[in-house]
């Protein structure tokens, strides 16, 4: 029997006080769902320095992906921002969810201090917003969880050919009255982008588009 091939989709536990976290809503959307020639395999990972990336090892063995997109919530962006690197470093702002606070310490001892998404960003980024939904590169995944499991990620399947990359996605609109003045979007609108950007990774050939993707100057 011939499988369909995988993407996987991973999203994060809520943590820091919110009870909720949209990249595991989005995941719970899309999972079982067919993107192109594929089927997303979606796991929710722990927000837990090291504990993520242990998730994400069985994940990877459970599915043999054929795409990885990570994805996480950077509460106070307002665009769907997609990441363009990973740095070597963790260094939290807030404890994780097992109470760990790591300060300037590698994600992988000894390895390059960065990684590159090795997804078509710009050609994502345009995509996005062609479907009119706010979007741009981002070139900096922060520090803390989500830039752990980016590195992690990055760095298990460089060289193996396998597309993966990482997408911040803003606060729910759900989530206004406990995060005020900060930049909402309904879970349709990021569900529709993150199966957007799933299409635009599988089947975007050749090079990555020439879009400005930036969100400031
Ligand atoms: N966002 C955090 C970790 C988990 C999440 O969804 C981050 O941006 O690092």
């Amino acid at each position: 029997m011939v499988s369909t091939p995988r993407i996987l989709l991973t999203g994060f536990e809520p943590f820091g006080g919110d009870p909720v976290n949209p990249s595991a809503l989005i995941c719970q959307a899309l999972r079982g769902q067919r993107v192109a020639h594929a089927t997303v395999h979606a796991v929710e990972l722990p927000c837990v320095f090291g504990g993520a990336l242990q998730a994400l090892d069985e994940a990877l063995a459970a599915s043999s992906p054929v795409l990885v997109l990570a994805l996480g919530l950077a509460a106070g962006r307002g665009e769907i921002s997609v990441e363009r690197a990973a740095l070597n470093i963790d260094d939290a702002r807030i404890p994780d969810n097992a109470g760990a606070q790591p300060v300037d310490l590698p994600v992988v001892a000894g390895g390059p201090a960065a990684w590159f998404s090795t997804l078509p960003i710009k050609a994502i980024v345009a995509a996005l917003r062609q479907a009119g939904l706010p979007a741009a590169v981002s070139q900096s995944a922060g520090t803390f969880v989500c830039n752990h499991v980016f590195y992690g990620l990055q760095h298990r399947l460089a060289g193996t050919g396998v597309r993966s990359g990482f997408v911040h996605v803003p606060l729910l609109d759900t989530q206004a009255a406990a995060h005020p003045c900060l930049p909402t979007l309904p879970l349709e609108a990021l569900v529709r982008g993150v199966r957007i950007a799933l299409e635009v990774a599988l089947t975007h050939a050749g090079a990555d588009a020439r879009v400005t993707g930036g969100a400031v100057a």
